[in-house]
């Protein structure tokens, strides 16, 4: 990328002349953390944000509490709510978000150091980034082994009864079988810890990083606390409808602060770049290879389809289900709920 790139005429969105300074420095690397926030325009609803996210909707239901739909314990006794999810998320229904295009572009222009990602749905994937440069946090739908006995599970074949809406069990002995995605309850992948281990000897070796956060509440730990483990001399953005974790609670003098909506800033990010008819090739490109029609449905409708779907499905299932059953199910369930970072 070009030194002088016009910032001059970004006096009046300081935040975004900042930005393009970063990102035209010649050698700097992204080092990019990521959560949900960055799926929302993709339509994939996050998990938190009031009205439109998953756990508000979830509320809804007559699941004994939101998070339950994650929660290994609960998945054991009843795997419809999840299953149901997971026909609804399931990779290939989802065009990759403009954040998604803006890492495989940073990768394009060989300024894309890593990127570390809560989410689940495999967008960066599909956006064309390199394996060895994702670190899917909390797993994710490529894969699928028993509960039980650990045996794996084909992926077509997964894929494709998810999609009849079945319930999936191992051939060898009849235990659950669910997509390696990190439950509640469950260990992160070994190869995050080791990763992020050698990725932080390395950014304190070198000032040539730069460390940016997009769409995550940081309240899921151990990923949570990953912002507040970048070296001090390594510039930090935060782009983010709120301030949150670390950036919050100890802001540094050289932290980047651009609160408010991904896409609209990364696509302005994009065109100042001098990147906008590679992105719009790019997108072109995914849209036909995945054979979908750009969804015009918005979060809140997509959000109102799959609480429906699981509502009646609920609703059939617990007929017959008394109160004090429910009440039984909530205690032991509230009892069991474990935070991804304790186990890990
Ligand atoms: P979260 O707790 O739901 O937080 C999302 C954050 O993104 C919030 O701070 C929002 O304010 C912010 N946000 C949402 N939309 C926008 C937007 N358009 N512009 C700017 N900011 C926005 O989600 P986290 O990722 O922090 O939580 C970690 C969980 C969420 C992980 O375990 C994931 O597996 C899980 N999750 C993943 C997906 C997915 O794969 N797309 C979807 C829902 C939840």
């Amino acid at each position: 990328m070009s030194k002088d790139l016009d910032t001059e005429s970004n006096s009046d969105n300081p935040q975004l002349t900042q930005f393009i300074k970063h990102l035209s420095q010649d050698h700097v690397k992204f080092l990019v953390l990521t959560g949900a926030g960055i799926s929302t325009s993709s339509g994939i609803p996050d998990f938190r944000s009031p009205e439109t996210g998953l756990y508000h909707n979830l509320s809804r239901l007559q699941l004994p509490y939101a998070e339950a739909v994650f929660d290994i314990d609960y998945f054991q006794k009843n795997p419809n709510p999840f299953m149901l999810l997971c026909k609804e998320l399931y990779p290939g229904q989802y065009i990759p978000s403009a954040f998604h295009l803006f890492i495989r572009l940073l990768q394009d222009h060989g300024k894309l150091h890593r990127v570390y990602t809560q989410n689940i749905d495999t967008l960066e994937r599909i956006a064309g980034v390199d394996d060895d440069l994702i670190i899917e946090a909390h797993g994710s739908f490529e894969g699928n082994h028993c509960i039980e006995c650990h045996e794996e599970f084909d992926q077509e074949n997964y894929k494709l009864l998810v999609l009849k809406g079945e319930v999936v069990k191992c051939w060898k002995c009849q235990g659950l079988v669910k997509p390696d995605i990190v439950f509640f309850g469950e260990s992160l992948p070994k190869k995050f810890f080791d990763q992020w281990d050698q990725d932080v000897k390395q950014l304190k070796k070198s000032d040539q990083f730069v460390a940016l956060t997009a769409g995550t509440s940081l309240t899921v730990y151990p990923f949570a606390s990953l912002p507040s483990e970048i070296p001090r001399k390594i510039p930090r953005i935060l782009v983010n409808l709120e301030n949150v974790g670390d950036f919050k609670s100890k802001p540094r003098d050289s932290d980047l602060l651009v609160l408010g909506d991904i896409e609209q800033f990364i696509l302005k990010v994009i065109k100042e770049a001098g990147w906008w008819d590679e992105y719009l090739k790019l997108r072109n490109e995914i849209v036909e290879k995945l054979g979908l029609q750009t969804k015009k449905e918005t979060v809140e409708e997509k959000v109102d389809d799959i609480t429906k779907e699981i509502e009646q499905e609920l609703e059939q299932e617990n007929e017959g289900s008394s109160s004090d059953d429910q009440l039984d199910e909530l205690t032991v369930a509230v009892e069991t709920l474990d935070l991804k970072a304790n186990t890990a």
